[in-house]
């Protein structure tokens, strides 16, 4: 049985695992994969936590239940409630505006209410389940509003929020109608994360501007609280991806890979479909390396693997349709019988499967527009214990801040990508290993596990008025 009265309670959007029905038409509870899942569910157990969120199916009331030793207290949420909240102020809002504009974000009113009512749920679920000055961890844009919905309903608790993605200059935020609300909402926490210092400092930048809010640094007086605003670079899960690549089936798939593309080097990219993640950009870097004359057909491919997303939302449906095209054109204009140079896959793999394609890449290419960290990049590194392969990672992703020795780009810049993706391609095992070496170095003493702890340390640390 779920207690009402949790020490430590995580809110996010969704809950920590996927209903699986298996062939018999039983359904029944899988662990979504994730680092966020992984890093928090051993402090779940700890703590006897619960997890607050959407079981991911509209109109459906669930009772709270238990699984793999984690307490789950769904929310309720209407399709409505889904068509607005979360497809529309979530991800036709809020993530075009955080993500540079990259698209046009929908300034909509009736979204903006359905975000404020789906908020409000959270947080009456959250001020339910709390044990007295419990400590309660808020995830990501889709709940900014439940910090202060939460201190409301219970003053007494610790809030800490973290924010996944990049939190945008106040010259982008002002846009925003309801600019004023989100600042507040977040100023509930006692502890706002970011990925970056930068992200934290737009933050502070904005509580002044826009609220004449006094600080000190990056701690924010707001109706005499403190407010500390601070980074906290996420990572990944570096125990399963060693235990992965660990695994003989998922080398000799590697291998196995390898051998079926059957091209002397190998392009990777891996992403959900977004229009943040610049795939458009180095398809067409790779296209016009072959119309150049820099690569022939067979000596390179590029596997990009798609994985589908917010396939309702209107911008990534158009994303779709325009990367199919081009992939089609390219491999019109350069592939060959039975040899194309693009391999395109829209559909999502398990972990294992994954963690062979990273092994079997030369190049990993990750070329986001705006991203707030990027685990894809910190990923391959991680599998890469055999030092081999290079990176191509963009400016523009949060990982480029630690990942220095990545071959970093602009993506914006398709000439400077094709002669970056060209040098990572021809970069010898020795100046391959340096580099890979220094980020490892990183990433492995950095891990998700590494993230977690650190947040709820600065959450729990006792509060100084700065
Ligand atoms: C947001 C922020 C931030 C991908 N395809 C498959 C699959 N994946 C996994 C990857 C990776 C994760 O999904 C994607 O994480 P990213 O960080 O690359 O990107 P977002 O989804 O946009 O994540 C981002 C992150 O939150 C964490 O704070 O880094 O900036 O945008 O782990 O491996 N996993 C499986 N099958 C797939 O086909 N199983």
């Amino acid at each position: 049985m779920v207690s009402h009265g949790s020490e430590f309670v995580v809110v996010a959007n969704r809950l920590p695992v996927d209903r699986v029905v298996g062939e018999d038409g039983t359904a029944s509870w899988r662990r979504s994969p994730g680092g966020l899942v992984s890093a928090i569910a051993p402090v779940m157990r700890r703590r006897h936590g619960t997890w607050i969120g959407w079981a991911g199916a509209p109109d459906e009331e669930l009772e709270p239940f238990e699984d793999d030793g984690m307490s789950l207290w769904p929310v309720m949420q209407t399709a409505q409630d889904v068509e607005l909240y979360y497809e529309g102020f979530s991800n036709a809002t809020l993530w075009p505006l955080y993500h540079d504009v990259v698209a046009p974000p929908v300034y909509s009113r009736e979204m903006w209410d359905a975000y404020v009512r789906v908020n409000e749920r959270f947080a009456d679920a959250a001020a339910e389940v709390a044990a007295e000055r419990a400590v309660v961890w808020v995830q990501d844009y889709q709940l900014q509003l439940v910090p202060a919905m939460l201190r409301r309903r219970r003053p007494d608790l610790r809030i800490g929020f973290f924010l996944h993605i990049p939190f945008p200059p106040l010259e982008l935020f002002w846009q925003l109608p309801w600019r004023r609300q989100i600042l507040e909402g977040l100023l509930g926490a006692d502890l706002v994360g970011f990925q970056l210092p930068g992200a934290a400092a737009n933050f502070v930048r904005l509580c002044r501007r826009l609220l004449d809010a006094r600080h000190f640094r990056q701690d924010v007086l707001w109706e005499e609280r403190v407010v500390r605003a601070r980074s906290f670079p996420i990572s990944v899960d570096v125990g399963e991806l060693k235990s992965l690549i660990a695994q003989p089936t998922v080398r000799e798939r590697a291998e196995e890979i390898r051998a079926d593309l059957g091209a002397p080097t190998i392009l990777l990219g891996v992403d959900r479909l977004d229009y943040t993640k610049g795939i458009a950009q180095r398809l067409q870097a790779f296209g016009e390396l072959f119309e150049d004359g820099h690569l022939k057909p067979g000596q390179a491919v590029f596997v990009q693997i798609a994985t589908p997303s917010r396939e309702r939302v209107e911008q990534y449906q158009l994303l779709r349709d325009q990367i199919e095209q081009q992939v089609g054109r390219i491999n019109g204009d350069y592939g060959e019988l039975g040899f194309p140079v693009v391999h395109y896959l829209h559909t999502s793999y398990d972990r294992a499967e994954l963690a062979a394609l990273y092994l079997a890449a030369d190049v990993m290419v990750v070329t986001p527009l705006r991203d707030g960290m990027n685990l894809v990049a910190k990923e391959y590194v991680a599998c890469r214990d055999d030092l081999r392969g290079a990176l191509v990672l963009s400016e523009f992703a949060g990982a480029a801040a630690e990942l220095k020795r990545a071959f970093q780009v602009n993506p914006y810049d398709i000439d400077g990508l094709k002669s970056t993706m060209l040098a990572a391609m021809n970069a010898d095992p020795a100046e391959q290993a340096r580099r890979m070496r220094a980020m490892r170095k990183r990433v492995l003493e950095h891990d998700v596990d590494r993230w977690a702890h650190d947040f709820l340390s600065a959450l729990e640390q006792p509060q100084r008025v700065g």
